[in-house]
């Protein structure tokens, strides 16, 4: 079933019940901000603080970042991560594939806003498919007559039981780039987080594999030789008025992205495609 809702404040969503699986898709930023498979904990991290008003990121579910990745390069007092998080996305095609998977394609346009920002023409789609499995990919069309680079993220956030016990695996060997003291490094073993950590993993493995007790869930990555891999802990959970003061122990980011050196050039016509597909197993 798909039903498109509406809250007291006009914060329009779809909401999506199948055989296998539930999902909420805010057209704000084409955000998913619950995916939940029938008898499996809620996969996606959703802060007990999160915003739903226009104009502010929800904080969890699936951010999609773009046209930039984190600070805009060439002028950092625009908005972090670009617009496409903030900007109202239109659904145009939904449809019931089987009794247990949904499929749901919204779409960004440039308008005023965005050409304010970002002087480029673009269509950029993006494909849910809510079933056993969550399959979310971003495709990005160069519709102007000159080239654009972009950087973009699927700024994931997973649900966990708690962030010290949770093993990350498949970046042992990796380069990684430390947003902390902007340094780069060589990721040595799995990971094991129990700090604040911004890191840019770099060529991660096509699986990354993400153990919370008995619990595994798998990240399949396509389109991307970028990981980010984030947990803001106590201090900058203080500096954020959509954290609780707790939220940091049972979130952590993994982002399947095209970030810093992974960011791509797309000539006129040009379609670059970012995807993920998550499954608890
Ligand atoms: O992906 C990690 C990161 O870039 C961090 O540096 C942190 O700022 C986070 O994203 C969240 O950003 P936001 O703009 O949503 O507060």
């Amino acid at each position: 079933m798909i039903t498109h809702k509406q809250l007291d404040n006009g914060f329009k969503y779809i909401e999506i019940k199948n055989k296998e699986a539930e999902a909420k898709i805010a057209l704000q930023g084409a955000h998913l901000f619950h995916y939940k498979v029938k008898d499996k904990p809620s996969l996606l991290w959703l802060s007990q603080a999160a915003y739903f008003e226009e104009g502010k990121a929800i904080r969890g579910g699936i951010p999609i970042c773009f046209p930039w990745f984190g600070k805009n390069k060439d002028n950092p007092s625009l908005p972090q991560h670009g617009f496409a998080r903030t900007q109202l996305w239109a659904v145009i095609s939904e449809e019931e594939k089987d009794d247990s998977t949904t499929y749901i394609r919204l779409q960004l346009t440039p308008n005023a806003h965005t050409l304010a920002q970002w002087n480029y023409l673009f269509d950029v789609t993006l494909d849910i498919l809510i079933g056993e499995a969550l399959s979310i990919a971003l495709s990005v069309t160069n519709t102007d007559i000159k080239p654009f680079e972009i950087s973009t993220a699927l700024h994931t956030y997973f649900s966990v039981s708690d962030i010290e016990t949770v093993l990350i695996k498949g970046l042992d060997g990796r380069n990684y780039y430390d947003a902390l003291d902007e340094k780069n490094y060589i990721q040595r073993g799995d990971i094991l987080i129990q700090e604040e950590v911004d890191r840019v993993y770099f060529y991660p493995s096509e699986t990354i594999d993400l153990f919370d007790g008995d619990t595994k869930v798998k990240l399949q990555q396509e389109g991307s030789n970028s990981l980010v891999v984030w947990n803001p802990w106590i201090e900058k959970s203080k500096q954020m008025n959509d954290m609780t003061a707790d939220g940091y122990r049972s979130m952590v980011c993994l982002e399947t992205s095209n970030a810093r050196e992974d960011s791509k050039v797309l000539n006129p016509n040009d379609t670059y495609v970012l995807k993920a597909i998550v499954q608890t197993l």
